[in-house]
């Protein structure tokens, strides 16, 4: 028997990645009969037949599932957003950050196309904070590429050994594209922007899990519900970890750093230790939590 992970789910086989290939499994009877369902990411092992194909034994209980794209026991979650060309959208960012943190899932966040932004914006560094520092200086592991020229890749490619990721963000935020010069054996179709809408066509339909980079990576269309995790207002603040830390230095103990005096959080905004950006995607996700909770 040998461990494998599941890539995929395809025309009544199952497709292992074990020993470093690919198997075509079939079900043992009793799964069959139990009408368990696998997906992406389950640990399985299986029992080698003859040259690549084999049955699947058993599947190890899982350790976390993503839904939408659904996939077991992912380990990171590299969150893809293009420097420029579509401008990021930083709202989209904050709220993904959330929603993997949520899910227990490791973010990375990294910035592509990074030879475009250079040659718009020349050599003279613009004015203010990158965003890049913004979310570097927050404490979260953050990369900036181009899948273009290779610069920065192969940093992304050592993350990838040996574990799970999922790559999320906007269409045409270039994850395909990163995943081609991540794996330059596998070829994954690429979308242009079209000139009229400024929004990328969807070419990343199903999912799967492929190797790349000593690791296994789905190519996900991105994560398909932009709601926020259900919490009760006071935890949001939580999940911005520049926040977080300042925790207890507000005057009252139930502050929701909005309207409230003597806040350390406007305090810190003042001083400019936290983003504008990131305190205004607060106030509004800080709406959004608290319609959610007169639902329920
Ligand atoms: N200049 C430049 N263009 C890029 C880069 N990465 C992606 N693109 C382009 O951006 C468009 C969208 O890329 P794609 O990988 O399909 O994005 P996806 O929708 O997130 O998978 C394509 O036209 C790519 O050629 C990059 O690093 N530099
Ligand atoms: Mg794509
Ligand atoms: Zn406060």
């Amino acid at each position: 028997m040998i461990d494998g992970v599941l890539l995929k789910g395809y025309g009544g086989f199952y497709y292992v990645y074990a020993e470093g290939r690919v198997w075509e499994c079939s079900l043992r009877g009793r799964f069959r009969v139990k009408d368990q369902d696998f997906i992406p990411g389950d640990r399985v092992n299986i029992l080698p037949e003859q040259e690549d194909k084999a049955t699947i034994e058993s599947v190890i209980t899982r350790r976390n599932v993503l839904s939408r794209p659904t996939i077991a026991n992912v380990d990171q979650a590299i969150l893809v957003f293009a420097m420029t060309s579509p401008k990021p959208d930083l709202n989209l960012l904050d709220r993904l950050l959330i929603q993997v943190t949520d899910a227990e899932i490791e973010p990375i966040i990294v910035f592509t196309k990074l030879d475009k932004y250079k040659e718009e914006s020349g050599t003279a560094p613009k004015e203010g904070l990158k965003i890049t520092d913004v979310y570097r200086n927050i404490g979260y592991t953050v990369f900036e590429v181009s899948s273009k020229t290779g610069q920065g890749i192969a940093d992304i490619a050592v993350r990838l050994t040996n574990k799970i990721s999922v790559l999320a963000g906007p269409s045409g935020a270039g994850k395909s594209s990163l995943f081609n010069a991540l794996s330059p054996g596998i070829q994954l179709k690429t979308g242009e922007i079209s000139n009229k809408s400024k929004r990328g066509r969807h070419t990343t339909r199903h999912v799967e899990l492929m190797v790349c980079s000593g690791g296994l990576v789905a190519d996900t269309p991105g994560f398909s519900s932009l709601f926020l995790p259900e919490m009760k207002r006071a935890e949001l603040a939580d999940c911005f970890p520049e926040f977080a830390i300042r925790r207890n230095q507000c005057r009252f103990n139930s502050c929701l750093h909005d309207k409230e005096p003597n806040c350390a959080i406007k305090a810190a905004l003042e001083t400019g230790e936290i983003s504008p950006i990131r305190y205004d995607h607060y106030l509004i996700f800080l709406k959004e939590v608290i319609e959610a909770e007169r639902k329920y």
